[in-house]
């Protein structure tokens, strides 16, 4: 059965909602980060950079057992494995997916995850930083509410470009800065809060 160790975090959550969404069963392990428990050993052999989320599957492709972190490889692997509706295998298509998921991965995460430092875990009030985070974090939010005005979701049919953006909305956007100014943005987080595999992945676990 797949392994998915993971925390409760926006990239945690991205994988948890991608496995939930493919319907396979798998085995949920806790990987406790104020515990420090991605720097043990055995965890170190499939996340060397001590990050979650990671996957163990025993049955990948040719029936070999893949170990994969990063969330971004994880998504990519499980719909190009499992869920072939949500990473089309269409070229066009498919350009288009991979151009909105890295964006989603690489750009829009990592400095909602800088957002999320200044504002919250730090703990220390650093205005010339959460000033210019939070305009950040609100020029990204204009251009996904740009582009959700005119395509129901991100690059054509719901697709890991989506799930790859999710977290961070549902974290920093409903919560921080709030989505009424933002109405396509709160139509699209809406349909996706109320797919039963997301209500599922954002189930606590501890
Ligand atoms: N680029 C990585 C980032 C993963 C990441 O930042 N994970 C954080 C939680 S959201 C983590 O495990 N932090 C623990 C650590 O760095 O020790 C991905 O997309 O998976």
């Amino acid at each position: 059965m797949l392994e998915l160790y993971t925390w409760m975090t926006d990239n945690g959550y991205k994988a948890r909602q991608m496995v939930e969404e493919t319907g396979i069963e798998y085995d949920l392990k806790p990987i406790n980060l104020r515990n420090k428990e991605q720097f043990d050993e055995e965890y170190l052999k499939i996340s060397p950079g001590h990050k979650i989320p990671a996957i163990v599957d025993p049955d990948g492709p040719g029936g070999n057992r893949i170990t994969l972190c990063e969330s971004g490889a994880i998504l990519k692997y499980l719909g190009e494995y499992y869920a072939p509706a949500l990473y089309p295998a269409d070229p066009v298509q498919r350009i288009k997916v991979d151009q909105w998921f890295i964006y989603g991965s690489a750009t829009w995460t990592t400095l909602a995850q800088q957002y999320g430092l200044f504002m919250h875990r730090l703990g220390e009030d650093v205005p010339r930083a959460q000033e210019h985070y939070t305009g950040v974090l609100r020029d990204m939010m204009t251009m996904y509410d740009k582009h959700l005005g005119e395509n129901e979701y991100i690059a054509g049919d719901y697709s890991i470009a989506d799930i790859t953006v999710y977290p961070d909305i549902h974290g920093h956007g409903v919560n921080d800065v709030g989505l009424d100014e933002f109405p396509n943005i709160k139509r699209w987080h809406a349909a996706i809060e109320a797919r039963p595999a997301v209500q599922r992945a954002w189930t606590p676990f501890a």
